[in-house]
């Protein structure tokens, strides 16, 4: 029997309690910081409409910061972390060795001072350098030191999940690893080595910087550090989200895995793929050669192809499960799907925008039209798209379910409606407000500002209209925000339930393929991705590195 359905055969069984406090520990310090950035967000949405002005002591540039951070960085490491512990507690062996969940708690332990410690620098507006934290602005070192501590944090999480799945490993010979802890590994070992640049930016770069250890920076190379981790974040934030799509939804549809060996190669794919491509977010910048922009970009391009494997293989799962309910006609198979479960509404409906949110992605990646779009709105828009509604909602949804399960409190009918209704709330929100980012970015609208007519020019006068419907949307967001919040806390409090709720990991259609044993070769995979890796930057990162520029000393803009 494939491993990948050994979970799940018999009645659902109570996550292990220890475990289980590891797990909502991440979960819900990821939803504070969902809060607290939605407050954030709000406040700069109505800035940005002309809607409000700020009180003096609270900037702007200093909200966008605390967003980004708080939501692009915090909500969603603590949210996936926590998820992949479920599942590699769930699928390798039912609870997690002492090991790895101690290791578990270090990570989280590390990552929480750090966010704390961060967190404050933010709102004492000593880090007013926004989510990526481009140099020359300088932020003050503890802030840089906040971020090297979320990021070491990760790594030891990220080795108490290998742990656990060596462990696994050991104990069952020839067999291969169910397909939740395999996306697991392949999701942490795509985070360690993206992480090495972040890491080397702050640590080798910044933090010396911003103590005043060394009074310049050179800032092409902090940025290509920067990017060489922030393209394959986006990865990180994708790949638990397709998990979900890909284990849990067909479970919870009362359907099928259409292909565990399809699912593991595009997660080999992005392993691959992710990372050799950050200089498609410096294509307008100056200092690298276009040669090597047109390398990354043809790279970029390769790693759009586990998105299409995976939007395949989800119509697949719906349409035969459709067809093995009887459904009829080229879209029957629409009517069977359990709309009104919220365990499979919100994640669908992230998968249905990642739609749109993903050709945003392809457009942004070709150089002609990156040259129309960047530093504009319209990037923006297409990042609320895909992290801010198709993972977010994904992992929205996840929390319906999960929650439950690590309690044992039900998911009751009418709890299930206003997860329903905060889906309807988040996606009309998001219309509007990714919607009118989309077309004011056309318009040459650019990002990272706060409210200015520009002098009164007729140009900027034409991007109000979608300022106050991005300000309307931003309202409608955090009305779903609110809801969320309350969510959480209601399915924290529920009716306790009789047995274990349901914790969805799919089986595999019968007659689908073996999965060939050559899909868990780390050794081969890890070395081609480090091979791609060094094709596409050390001509580059050498250059940048021996060249020997002025570099840029810091300054402080708030
Ligand atoms: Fe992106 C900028 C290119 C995907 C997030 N992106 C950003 C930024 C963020 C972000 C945060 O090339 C801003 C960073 C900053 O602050 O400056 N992005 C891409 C490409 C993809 C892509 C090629 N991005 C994402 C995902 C994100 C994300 C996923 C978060 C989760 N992005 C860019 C570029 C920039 C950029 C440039 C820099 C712009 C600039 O100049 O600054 C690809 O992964 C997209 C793959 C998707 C497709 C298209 C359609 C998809 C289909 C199948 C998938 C559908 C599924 C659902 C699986 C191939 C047809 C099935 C549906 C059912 C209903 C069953």
């Amino acid at each position: 029997m494939n491993a990948v359905n050994s979970a799940q055969i018999s009645a659902p069984q109570p996550f292990d309690r220890k475990d289980a406090g590891l797990v909502l520990a991440h979960i819900l310090f990821a939803f504070a910081a969902l809060l607290l950035g939605g407050i954030a967000g709000l406040l700069q949405a109505l800035v940005r409409a002309g809607m409000i002005t700020l009180p003096a002591n609270i900037g702007y540039y200093e909200l966008l910061t605390a967003h980004g951070v708080l939501m692009a960085l915090i909500f969603t490491t603590f949210f996936i972390i926590g998820f992949l512990y479920s599942g590699v507690s769930k699928t390798l062996g039912g609870r997690l060795l002492n090991s790895s969940r101690g290791m578990g708690w270090a990570g989280f332990g590390l990552m929480a001072v750090g966010t704390l410690i961060g967190t404050i620098e933010i709102l004492l507006n000593r880090a007013t350098v926004l989510y990526t934290f481009y140099a020359p602005l300088k932020a003050s070192p503890y802030f840089y030191i906040a971020l090297a501590l979320v990021v070491v944090g990760s790594w030891v999480s990220g080795f108490g999940i290998f742990t656990q799945y060596r462990h696994w490993k050991k104990a069952n010979r020839g067999q291969i690893s169910p397909l939740f802890a395999f996306m697991s590994v392949i999701i942490m070992l795509l985070w360690q080595i993206a992480t090495i640049g972040v890491a080397a930016e702050v640590v080798l770069q910044l933090i010396p910087w911003s103590f005043g250890w060394v009074d310049r920076v050179n800032i092409l190379l902090s940025r290509t550090l920067f990017w060489y981790f922030g393209h394959p974040l986006v990865y990180f934030w994708l790949l638990p989200a397709y998990i979900a799509w890909y284990v849990t939804i067909p479970q919870i549809i009362g359907g099928k895995i259409f292909s565990d060996a399809l699912a593991r190669l595009s997660f080999v794919l992005f392993l691959l793929f992710s990372i050799p491509v950050g200089f498609h977010h410096q294509l307008m910048e100056p200092g690298i050669s276009s040669f090597w922009k047109f390398l990354q970009v043809v790279l970029t391009f390769m790693v759009i192809i586990p998105s299409l494997m995976t939007a395949f293989s989800l119509f697949a799962v719906f349409e035969l499960n459709g067809r093995a309910k009887g459904a009829t006609g080229l879209f029957g198979w629409l009517k069977v799907l359990p709309w009104k479960d919220v365990r499979f509404f919100a994640p669908f409906m992230g998968m249905l925008i990642f739609i749109p949110a993903g050709a945003g992605g392809i457009i942004n990646a070709s150089n002609q039209m990156n040259a129309v779009v960047h530093n504009t709105l319209w990037v923006t828009g297409h990042f609320h798209l895909t992290v801010a509604t198709s993972v977010a909602l994904t992992f929205f949804g996840v929390a319906y379910w999960l929650i439950p399960h690590l309690t044992g409190r039900k998911l009751t009918p009418f709890l299930n409606r206003l997860g329903i209704i905060q889906t309807v709330v988040w996606v009309a929100g998001m219309f509007l407000m990714s919607g009118a980012m989309h077309i004011s970015g056309l318009l040459g609208d650019p990002r990272r500002t706060a409210y200015t007519t520009y002098n009164g020019s007729a140009e900027a006068a034409s991007w109000v209209p979608y300022h106050i419907v991005m300000g309307v949307g931003g309202m409608v967001l955090f009305i779903g925000i609110i809801l969320m919040t309350v969510n959480v806390m209601l399915l924290l409090r529920a009716p306790k339930s009789g047995e274990a709720e349901e914790y969805p990991i799919g089986e595999v259609t019968e007659g689908s393929e073996k999965t060939p044993g050559y899909l868990e070769r780390w050794g081969v995979w890890i070395s081609i991705a480090v091979v791609l890796i060094l094709v596409a930057y050390t001509i580059p990162l050498y250059g940048m590195a021996t060249n020997p520029v002025p570099g840029s000393p810091g300054f402080k803009t708030w």
